[in-house]
């Protein structure tokens, strides 16, 4: 006997406009493999979604390391952190959706307080931003007095209060080298820190936190997913600096972005990041050719169509981003501050 649980509800659709949205998913998921009836199943729900957005004053932003549906389907704006932060000082209207982890949502209330933050479903947990509280900083700061205080975007809103700068992995290079000091406090990512005290010269003093993602990543994975050698490698900071000294570049997915919209067409690249955002670059640079990485964050493929579908619907108040506001206020400096990057 076969079981279909029911998925939720929707009131029904014109026809008409569902053709067109099948035809306008399957125009970009088909290049991932996805088939006609596949794109089938969730145009009703990306339909709906689309029409409760523009009905409710909804923006949806969506970090790059989200499934294609959800960016191709109902995204507004898709970034890396430091993209999505900007952008949302920009948006006019009241509700922001965030998908993708936890701390991206409070680093968009952070800089928005006015707006309604929601996320499909809380508790996306970050192994970084869970590695360390505002107390573990404190405390950091006691120890090594007068060095300032960078905090990778991967952290709490208590945490980035009680950093000098934040930053992401598009601007960590640029903010560290900016600081008088030669000693920094970099945390949590060790990996990034190790990397970035190579890059920069300076002595960093780093945290035991690692993106359980990049940090999988091992030389023998590396050189199985290597297996042309004529693929240009490009390896995210968070990775262990084995991988980093053994690649062609590196940065962040910002960075990534920047060198596929700079190559020929032909050209053969391998992210070594989230598989996310390679499906993403898949869609919208077509003539480029992708190795895939098979890395995968599973905070943040705990999101999908049907939870942003759920909350669109029904902004319910356990799945608002609220913040305490001496936190925020002390937070928003560290944030602000890394925007002019
Ligand atoms: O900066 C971000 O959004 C993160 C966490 C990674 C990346 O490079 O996109």
């Amino acid at each position: 006997m076969v079981i279909v649980e029911e998925t939720p509800k929707i009131p029904t659709q014109d026809q008409e406009k569902l053709t067109e949205e099948i035809e306008r998913l399957y125009t970009n998921l088909s290049i991932l493999g996805w088939n006609i009836e596949a794109c089938e199943a969730i145009a009703p729900y990306t339909l709906r979604i689309n029409t409760l957005k523009k009905e409710k004053g909804i923006k949806i932003l969506a970090h790059s390391y989200q499934t294609a549906d959800i960016i191709f389907g109902v995204a507004d704006i898709v970034g890396d952190s430091l993209a999505l932060a900007k952008r949302a000082t920009e948006i006019e209207e009241d509700t922001i959706l965030l998908c993708g982890v936890d701390f991206m949502a409070e680093t968009v209330k952070i800089l928005n307080p006015e707006k309604n933050v929601f996320v499909p479903s809380k508790g996306r947990d970050c192994t970084l931003a869970d590695s360390i509280t505002g107390e573990d900083v404190r405390k950091l700061k006691e120890k090594h007095p007068g060095a300032p205080v960078v905090c990778y975007v991967n952290t709490t809103a208590e945490v980035k209060a009680e950093s000098d700068i934040c930053c992401t992995s598009a601007n960590a290079q640029k903010i560290i080298e900016s600081l008088e000091s030669d000693t920094v406090i970099y945390l949590p990512d060790e990996n990034m820190g190790k990397n970035l005290a190579e890059i920069t010269g300076k002595n960093i003093i780093t945290w035991r936190g690692y993106c359980r993602t990049h940090h999988a990543l091992t030389t023998n994975r590396l050189e199985k997913l290597l297996k042309d050698p004529n693929v240009k490698t490009f390896a995210h900071l968070e990775c262990r600096p084995e991988i980093i000294q053994s690649v062609d570049l590196h940065g962040g997915t910002g960075d990534m972005n920047k060198l596929a919209a700079e190559s020929s067409n032909g050209d053969k690249i391998l992210f070594l990041t989230e598989q996310g955002f390679i499906d993403r670059m898949k869609i919208e640079y077509p003539d480029l050719k992708f190795s895939d990485s098979h890395m995968i964050c599973v905070s943040m493929k705990r999101n999908d169509i049907f939870s942003v579908y759920k909350i669109v619907e029904n902004l319910t108040l356990e799945n608002k981003i609220e913040l305490d506001e001496e936190i925020r206020k002390k937070a928003y400096k560290a944030v602000k501050r890394m925007l002019k990057y």
